[in-house]
């Protein structure tokens, strides 16, 4: 157990905190871990059907901890970084993307290097007017990773992430929100209650169709029509044979709210 990523269930959607506030929750071998496993587990309970990320204190989290790569002496000896991104960080930044549950990230403050990645990798994107967004990676004489070299470029184009991955230039919310990096930008002190209220959205919804929306949007992105086609229609298909689907239409012929139950 560490007290460096907390994780707090209710109604159906897990809260994840990255919790060390005095260095805006730089990311050591201890909480990347510990986040790993959470969102292991958060995959296989039923129980969580929504999944927010957030940072405690004034950042979301600037990446990689400096102090710990430093004392390491860099990418020296038998443990580079190569094999401490593929034990930690790729299986996190697969998790979300892989995860069948929708997963938000609260942005409450400065996401900087891989932290950048982990703000980027959730399904939905909600970040404070305060938060501000860098690639660092290039001031520390690295490469952009943890996912962003693929997930950027798609996500406000090729031309924009090549600036922000090349000058490291940090820009704030606002840009952040018309570039179509993030999908809302809220006053700080509205974050988590705005975030709250999609994730019990997503946590009351078809849980097992969003896991089929999340699969199929990820199979499109490099595959031609024709795969993507018959891909949509196998999961259609699946998400056909749900309860949920069923619920869906009684609720449609009967006018009322659909009750979804995940299932
Ligand atoms: C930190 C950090 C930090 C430790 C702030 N580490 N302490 C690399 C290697 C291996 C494999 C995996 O992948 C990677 C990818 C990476 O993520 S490389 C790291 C990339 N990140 C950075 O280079 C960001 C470094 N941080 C900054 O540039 C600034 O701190 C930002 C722009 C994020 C925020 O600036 P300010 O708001 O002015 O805050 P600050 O700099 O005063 O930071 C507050 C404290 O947090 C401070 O500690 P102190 O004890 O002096 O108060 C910082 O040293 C600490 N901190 N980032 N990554």
């Amino acid at each position: 157990m560490t007290d460096t990523i907390l994780q707090e269930a209710d109604g159906g959607i897990l809260t994840i905190t990255l919790n060390r506030p005095d260095k805006l929750n730089a990311l050591t071998d201890e909480m990347l871990h510990a986040l790993k496993d959470a969102l292991k587990q958060a995959k296989r309970d039923d129980s969580v059907r929504a999944i927010v990320l957030t940072g405690a204190g004034r950042g979301f989290c600037p990446g990689q901890d400096l102090g710990s790569a430093h004392e390491r002496g860099a990418d020296s000896g038998d443990f580079g970084y190569g094999d401490h991104l593929r034990e930690t960080y790729n299986p996190i930044i697969l998790g979300m993307r892989t995860m069948p549950k929708p997963v938000i990230s609260a942005i409450n403050g400065v996401a900087a290097g891989a932290g950048m990645s982990l703000a980027l990798a959730p399904d939905y994107r909600i970040a404070a007017e305060s938060a501000t967004f860098l690639q660092a990676f290039v001031k520390v004489g690295l490469i952009p990773d943890s996912g962003s070299t693929w997930l950027l470029p798609r996500l406000i184009g090729e031309a924009r992430a090549m600036e922000m991955m090349l000058t490291g230039r940090r820009i704030d919310a606002a840009t952040a929100l018309e570039w179509g990096l993030v999908n809302e930008v809220v006053p700080d002190d509205e974050l988590m209650d705005r975030v709250q209220t999609l994730a019990k959205q997503f946590a009351e919804g078809p849980t097992k169709a969003i896991g089929y929306i999340k699969q199929g949007v990820m199979y499109a992105s490099d595959a031609p029509l024709e795969d993507a086609l018959a891909y949509e229609a196998d999961l259609q298909d699946m998400a056909g044979r749900t309860a949920d689907h069923v619920e869906g239409l009684n609720a449609f012929f009967e006018k009322r709210q659909a009750n979804f139950k995940g299932e």
